[in-house]
């Protein structure tokens, strides 16, 4: 790191509640024990390089606006590098530990698949260096089989055999590089796997040849000793009218008929959850239900606005609902929490990214305190157990476990006679909520 890009930027610190120093954290407390655990460890913090450093906060209707003083907008490697030095210094500054790529973040495409690989080689070498000195990690790569206009039909899912061809290049060198860099995962989010108009499509044939696809990709990781895990992540539409993987259970589902259960979680993202019209705590649910909750993308949308707006998640009843779906599970082991989100135009400053990603770290820890807070309190998880126990009874196990016909069923109902009601008390529930979020 051969000069300070964020020269008037030190390293955000833990300064507690009471602080008014915006650039510090108020709640994020890297070293706190939290059962057992460092707040570090519970959020496995990741940035993303394609909205910190590639975004230059274009929209429809506006030119960019980010101020990034290291980039001098060209194709150059040199150019490239020093991207990648201010986005670690930024890394470090900011305390996230961990970070997320697309092939073409990094590295500028060629005019050959040769040129790119080599391109990519020279940032990944880069990039190994910039690991080493700082202790950062990868927690994902993947490849970007969208921007180019030969995707503009699909990549693996392209009426042309052609783009499928030319997505397996990429995505095996995305895998390998991965695997050099020591990625504990590596990501599938199939932006133009899905169609725009059905008029000219061949829906059952285009999931055919995805799955083939993954396969494909599975068995390549495999070979090349990629240690990590795969995941896919939903999302239901934009670019695309309707993206094949549009939700955790139809993913789930798309994975279970074509045999890549178990090669494959999910990587859930909030903007794409509300997208599909589900709640972020829906999603989570879902694939943590199927063990196939691999890592969370941790953004949020605006409400009312039908756009991915990938803003920095804030909303701290919304880290809450997301930090008591990954206790629940134990915690993740090869994802982590990947900022997938951008500022808002009007927030083009350079010291901006260190006030969005601190507003979504605190965010997070607040929620990891109040998730844990819900748990150790127990009456949320005392009252869904009650309200089940009559399936903890023998006859409620029986029947489970298949030993109970229905017309058996349909006897004891008989013999049982009407049943006692019992209230839902939702919001009795969202009351305790409320008070466990607040009370610090
Ligand atoms: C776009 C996606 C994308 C993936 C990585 O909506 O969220 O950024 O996370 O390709
Ligand atoms: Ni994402
Ligand atoms: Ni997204």
């Amino acid at each position: 790191m051969a000069s300070e890009h964020f020269a008037l930027v030190r390293r955000l610190e833990y300064a507690g509640p009471a602080s008014k120093e915006p650039l510090s954290f108020r709640h994020y407390n890297p070293a706190k024990l939290i059962d057992g655990r460092t707040m570090r460890d519970h959020l496995r913090f990741a940035a993303c390089y394609w909205h910190t450093m590639r975004n230059g906060l274009a929209d429809p209707f506006g030119a960019p606006t980010a101020q990034m003083p290291w980039d001098d907008g060209s194709n150059s490697l040199d150019n490239a590098k020093r991207r990648a030095d201010a986005f670690f210094e930024f890394l470090v500054k900011c305390q996230i530990d961990r970070w997320c790529f697309h092939d073409r973040d990094l590295a500028p495409e060629g005019s050959t698949i040769r040129e790119s690989e080599r391109n990519l080689d020279a940032l990944v070498t880069h990039a190994m260096a910039l690991q080493q000195s700082t202790g950062v990690t990868l927690l994902w790569g993947t490849a970007n089989l969208f921007s180019h206009p030969r995707y503009m039909h699909g990549a693996a899912t392209g009426p042309g055999l052609d783009s499928f061809l030319h997505a397996a290049a990429q995505v095996r060198k995305a895998l390998e590089v991965t695997t050099t860099l020591g990625g504990t995962g590596y990501v599938f989010w199939g932006g133009r796997e899905g169609y725009t108009t059905l008029l000219n499509t061949d829906l059952k044939r285009e999931r055919e040849q995805l799955a083939r696809f993954l396969h494909l990709a599975a068995e390549h990781a495999k070979s090349i000793g990629f240690a990590g895990r795969l995941f896919i992540e939903p999302k239901p539409h934009e670019p695309t009218t309707h993206q094949y993987d549009s939700d955790a259970e139809s993913t789930l589902n798309f994975l279970r008929e074509f045999g890549l259960l178990g090669t494959f979680q999910l990587n859930i993202e909030t903007n794409h959850a509300t997208l599909a019209g589900h709640s972020m705590a829906h999603e989570l649910a879902v694939a943590s239900a199927a063990n196939a909750l691999g890592s969370v993308d941790a953004n949020m949308g605006t409400p009312g606005l039908g756009w991915d707006t990938d803003r920095f998640p804030t909303d701290v009843y919304l880290t809450t609902e997301i930090m008591l779906a990954i206790l629940a599970q134990g915690g993740l082991t090869h994802g982590g929490l990947n900022f997938d989100a951008k500022r808002r135009r009007e927030s083009f400053e350079a010291v901006d990214l260190f006030h969005a990603h601190a507003a979504g770290m605190d965010a997070f820890a607040l929620g990891l305190e109040a998730a844990t807070r819900i748990r150790a309190d127990g009456r949320l998880n005392d009252f869904v157990r009650e309200r089940y126990a009559s399936w903890s009874t023998d006859l409620g196990a029986r029947i489970l476990a298949g030993k109970v016909s229905l017309s058996e069923c349909a006897s004891e109902a008989e013999r049982r006679g009407e049943v006692g009601l019992h209230s839902g008390r939702q919001e009795m529930l969202e009351a305790i909520v409320n008070d466990l979020i607040l009370r610090q």
